[in-house]
């Protein structure tokens, strides 16, 4: 590589460079260990071993592909990868158990880019972009609700998404900090509303490790677009959602296995005539009293 090419290079959003950014948010959010009993450790830990025990019999693994698979798993760890991983191929399932007792609005995957503590409004908020941002204008509407049909004023929406381009502020380069991240406070009768872009289909990076596994085994990378939400208000549940388009041609294929029927939007034209509108309304299941 010449240091032209090394230089355009750290100027794009590598696998590594987005993974490096993945990590270290993981390590600062969420990285304290869970005080796991060593009975269960052992049931989880013997039980996913004992199922690549049965791959590997089932399918006469071989020694290179048990290399392959070691140098795989190495660079993972290399790149910063481990959470776009765990995130893209194993967390709806942790998702759909954890939410499987709620009455509310439905959750699904987080994913790698949440970042906490977005700018804020109150009642109604633009998030911050570009002066030149590029995509069709979105305006989102909603309220917050408990399970009962209380509106829930003071409750929290934060919101963050991909550009026009596929890109996350704080982990593509050259995107200011907060770009297309912000978060409003719902007003006296539980109403918020929100005014900023329509995403762009999301693909993974190809360039890495995550990269190289769809390659090798034919996949694809693409998520459809999506808005990404945190919805919490005091005494409910927090829940983390996503929000879709339809039409998107990966609705019915996501890689990351995310989409639910009750997480399409249904966008209209704009009554201003500017791009879109949607209107989504967030039901709060209460908090479980402890003990
Ligand atoms: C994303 O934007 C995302 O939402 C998920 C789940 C994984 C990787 C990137
Ligand atoms: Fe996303």
């Amino acid at each position: 590589m010449t240091l032209l090419d090394q230089t355009l290079e750290d100027t794009r959003a590598t696998a590594a460079a987005t993974g490096a950014s993945a990590t270290e948010r993981f390590r600062a959010d969420k990285a304290s260990l869970a005080d796991t009993p060593p009975e269960r450790v052992s049931t989880l830990a013997r039980e996913v071993l004992e199922a690549v025990h049965a791959t590997i019999r089932r399918h006469d693994v071989t020694y290179d592909e048990f290399n392959a698979l070691k140098a795989w798993l190495i660079s993972v760890g290399e790149d910063g990868e481990w959470p776009l991983f765990l995130d893209v191929w194993v967390e709806h399932v942790v998702e759909e158990v954890n939410s499987a007792q709620r009455a509310g609005s439905k959750g699904t995957i987080e994913g790698p880019f949440y970042v906490p503590g977005a700018p804020r409004g109150t009642g109604s908020t633009t998030l911050s972009m570009r002066a030149d941002e590029p995509g069709t204008p979105l305006l989102f509407t909603g309220t917050v609700t408990s399970v009962d049909g209380t509106p829930l004023p003071g409750a929290l929406v934060e919101i963050w998404h991909a550009d026009a381009d596929g890109f996350y502020s704080q982990f593509a380069p050259d995107i200011p900090e907060w770009n297309l991240r912000g978060a409003v406070v719902a007003d006296e009768d539980g109403s918020f509303s929100i005014r900023t872009v329509q995403p762009a289909p999301y693909q993974i990076p190809t360039d890495g490790s995550c990269g190289k596994l769809i390659d090798a085994a034919g996949w694809h990378s693409w998520r459809p677009a999506h808005l990404h939400l945190k919805v919490g208000a005091e005494g409910h549940q927090l829940v983390t959602t996503q929000l879709y388009f339809p039409g998107d041609p990966h609705n019915d294929d996501d890689v990351a296995s995310a989409v639910k029927p009750e997480l399409m939007l249904d966008p209209r034209p704009a009554e201003d005539g500017n791009g879109a509108e949607v209107v989504y309304d967030f039901v709060l299941d209460r908090a479980t009293t402890e003990g």
